[in-house]
């Protein structure tokens, strides 16, 4: 057991390696935005999300709380629920306990952060009639051993909620959607959550935000490489910068090197030059329009059934059904 704990540990190790060095050997350099959410980076999301600047968490909350039971009935009879990307659980209440009042209900949060998953679990393992399995797994890997486990006759909701899916460049979104359709069946249902378009001075402030939480979490790339990884980032020679891309229709967030530099990453066996003013793209978070939700969706093999939006916080939940 304590082997097999060191041996995952080390292979999770060697491929953040390995995506620590593809990534910073580019021409635009880059770090992933999945290694945001360690434990210090998935708790300062948490903190994002409460901010007044950042109004994305809680128009999603929002939505699920005020529309669980119209969500809900317009799903089948027998119907398990997973969820891509859990995060803590909070937003998933509403629908579950609507669900759960129907019937008793199975859960599967497939998350792979091992923080949030527990966090998860925690939360709404209070909710009457419902078990939990959740998986520390990529998404569609999850999502496969999940609908491997479908009792005959039962339908899958699929939750892919906060928008994650603006983590992905526009072309790469349709074709993620059309993975999970392929595991899904005819019939099985996706709640997608997707933020809206909005003016730009808005995003700009949600991303940069005047308490410097967006920062930390950013910056908490660079402090995760040196202490996972060895290397010798000093963090007051770069700075957060977050910026609007007019062609993509995406906010960037990019970590600045204030100065011309050297970097060495040890177990990257890696030195990195930077100029002074070149920059670590670290994510992008694509905004929508509310019909263009419809158009991915048939793009990828299912058809919008409903769309339910908030105009507080523009963002739409948009509930497909695979054809
Ligand atoms: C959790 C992916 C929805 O893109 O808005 C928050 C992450 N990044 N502030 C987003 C995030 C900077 C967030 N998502």
């Amino acid at each position: 057991m304590l082997m097999l704990t060191h041996a995952v540990t080390t292979d999770v190790n060697l491929e953040f390696a390995a995506d620590i060095r593809e990534g910073l050997t580019k021409e635009q350099k880059e770090l992933p935005s999945k290694y945001l959410y360690d434990e210090v980076g998935s708790r300062l999301f948490e903190v994002i999300s409460v901010l007044p600047e950042y109004g994305l968490t809680r128009a999603d909350e929002r939505l699920l709380h005020r529309y669980a039971s119209d969500i809900v009935a317009r799903l089948p009879r027998r119907v398990a629920v997973a969820e891509l990307g859990s995060g803590t659980g909070k937003k998933t209440r509403w629908i579950l306990q609507s669900l759960c009042r129907r019937q008793k209900t199975s859960y599967y949060p497939i998350e792979i952060s091992r923080t949030a998953l527990a966090m998860c679990e925690r939360e709404l393992g209070d909710i009457d009639a419902i078990s939990i399995v959740g998986f520390e797994r990529e998404y569609l890997d999850g999502l496969l051993e999940v609908a491997a486990r479908r009792q005959r006759g039962q339908h899958l909701l699929v939750l892919f909620l906060g928008s994650t899916i603006g983590n992905f460049e526009r072309a790469a979104g349709v074709r993620f959607l059309r993975e999970v359709r392929r595991i899904l069946q005819p019939g099985d249902f996706l709640l997608l959550g997707t933020d809206l378009e909005k003016p730009i001075p808005q995003l700009i402030k949600a991303y940069d935000d005047a308490l410097g939480v967006t920062a930390a979490f950013n910056m908490n790339l660079l402090h995760r490489v040196n202490h996972e990884l060895g290397a010798n980032f000093v963090l007051e020679q770069f700075e957060h910068m977050a910026k609007y891309n007019q062609q993509a229709r995406s906010i960037e967030m990019h970590i600045r090197s204030n100065r011309k530099q050297t970097v060495t990453i040890p177990e990257c066996g890696l030195t990195v030059q930077f100029a002074e003013g070149e920059t670590i793209w670290t994510e992008s978070s694509h905004k929508y329009s509310s019909t263009e939700v419809f158009q991915i969706a048939e793009a990828a093999g299912f058809s919008c059934r409903a769309q339910w939006i908030d105009h507080e916080w523009p963002f739409a939940e948009s509930l497909l059904v695979a054809q």
